[in-house]
């Protein structure tokens, strides 16, 4: 009996020792409850976990061992994984840390709550840290008072420029429409015009033609009839034989072969097929261009193998000269347009121009429109304060780089002094969170990277009182972070100054 009442006395004090150990600050509450949840964390018999799951006996609250599933029974030290030790950090800004960062020898809180039994000293900065935060609030409320009246004035504009915009879409598709039988209109008259000017045009080149064909039939007539030197109404191997044009290797003689070559591959040829063979006649044509001189005995003399194709008296190559039939077909100009088909050219290039006219007008109108259309396209934020700034671009030099964002657009990488650019992304979109979406903005697919990604950047956009790149980096390879300022991410300041309030 008298063990176990020594035993109990043990117990007392060390329960009693704990609770000396919560020497703190919270007033009645348990070390590390904010002041907002006193009231759950009032002194009675039981503690129920905030999640409702359990109640336990009161004692058992900062007990350092873990009873609810939610952590809400250790809010002092670090016994629930999952629990929040709340530093006041008097003189600055309250934080919730995690439960697990209470007595792990680092200093968390400003005011060194955090480590009450790991036997490190943390002094509290709290009144410097808040003096210097006070005062950055005084500037950042500053930039807040011009920047969003900046973003009111440029909301102004991206409302008043969307409105304009959709009702010139109206307007301009009004136009479009008037414009549309006008252009139908032209285009018929065209089209109708340009029928008679090819009508008349075709008539007069097939004369040009027919007159052409008739010359050249009588020229290859003519030919036909030089070289059928028999007068059998065909040309023939033999005919052939008495030109030296027809001796392709010079041999000074003409063989079967060299002449079946000029008669398309045929033995003869009578008039007819002569005149159709066109290869055939111009070969012939053009042999007797190139080579119009006439053959003499000194040549002949002079050649090899006389001897043995024979005598040159029979079958020798006789020194009558064919003229080349003129080549007049080619030379001759052909006549202008009747006065008629003139009239009618000058009608079609009346209507072309009225219809060019009118469709570079309509086009116009068209691709307005369809500027119009793209630009509505974007996301401006809830006010459209964004969209004066669509197509705004802004600099900084970093290292070795310049980067330039043009807003809505592109993302650009530049080396320094040089002048090839690298596309760091085409715009994408808004990627802030739900409850602050034009916070951030994403723009991709650019330039490859060697054996990596394509490149892209985000853009992490805050107030300012105006819009320029104040950060750049490249956290990874090829993956750009730009810091950007802007007055059209700027706040209401009342807002801030409410949440300030609400702070305190
Ligand atoms: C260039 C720049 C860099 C990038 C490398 C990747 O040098 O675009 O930013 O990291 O290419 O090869």
């Amino acid at each position: 009996m008298h063990y176990f009442c020594i035993l109990t006395l043990l117990g007392v004090i060390v329960i009693a020792s704990a609770d000396n150990k919560q020497q703190h600050s919270y007033g009645n509450r348990p070390r590390g409850v904010a002041l907002l949840k006193a009231a759950l964390y009032e002194e009675k018999d039981e503690f129920e976990c905030l999640d409702g799951s359990k109640k336990i006996p009161f004692d058992q609250v900062n007990d350092d061992y873990c009873d609810c599933a939610d952590g809400s029974d250790e809010p002092g030290t670090s016994a629930c994984p999952n629990g929040h030790f709340h530093c006041l950090n008097i003189g600055h800004r309250g934080l919730d840390i995690p439960s697990s960062r209470v007595n792990d020898f680092i200093c968390d809180c400003c005011d060194g709550s955090d480590e009450w039994d790991s036997g490190v000293e943390c002094p509290n900065v709290c009144s410097q840290l808040g003096q210097k935060a006070r005062e950055d609030a005084v500037k950042y409320r500053a930039t807040l008072e011009v920047g969003f009246k900046q973003r009111q004035e440029l909301s102004k504009q991206g409302e008043k420029q969307t409105t304009e915009m959709k009702t010139n879409i109206g307007d301009l598709k009004k136009q479009l429409d008037g414009l549309q039988p006008s252009k139908d209109e032209a285009e018929k008259k065209k089209n109708e015009v340009e029928e008679r000017e090819r009508a008349a045009k075709d008539k007069h080149d097939q004369a040009w033609n027919a007159h052409l064909d008739e010359k050249k039939k009588k020229e290859a007539t003519e030919l036909f009839e030089k070289l059928d030197v028999d007068k059998d109404k065909k040309i023939t191997l033999n005919d052939l034989k008495n030109f030296k044009e027809f001796d392709t290797d010079e041999n000074g003689e003409v063989s079967d072969d060299e002449a079946k070559d000029y008669l398309s591959g045929s033995d003869e040829l009578d008039v007819e097929a002569f005149i159709d063979k066109d290869k055939g006649f111009r070969e012939i044509a053009l042999r007797f261009q190139s080579k119009p001189k006439p053959v003499t005995t000194e040549e002949k003399v002079d050649e090899d193998n006389i001897e043995e194709t024979g005598g040159e008296e029979e079958e020798g190559i006789s020194d009558e000269v064919v003229e080349p039939p003129p080549q007049a077909s080619d030379e001759e100009q052909k006549p202008p347009y009747d006065d008629a088909t003139q009239a009618l050219i000058k009608e079609a290039d009346e209507a072309r121009r009225e219809y060019q006219e009118i469709l570079t007008k309509y086009n116009e109108v068209e691709n307005t429109i369809q500027d119009s259309e793209r630009f509505l396209e974007f996301d401006y934020g809830t006010d459209h304060a964004w969209a004066p700034l669509k197509g705004k671009c802004v600099e900084l030099d970093e290292s070795q780089y310049t980067y330039r964002l043009c807003l809505f657009d592109r993302a650009v990488q530049k080396e320094r002094g040089g002048h090839s650019e690298v596309n760091l992304g085409h715009w994408k979109e808004w990627t802030g969170p739900d409850d602050d979406k034009h916070s951030t903005q994403k723009y991709d697919r650019g330039q490859s990277c060697w054996n990596g990604p394509e490149r892209s950047t985000e853009v992490v956009i805050e107030c300012g009182e105006e819009t320029k790149l104040v950060e750049t980096s490249e956290p990874s390879k090829c993956e750009y972070r730009f810091r950007l300022q802007s007055p059209a991410a700027c706040t209401d300041p009342a807002k801030f100054d409410e949440n300030a309030h609400t702070e305190l």
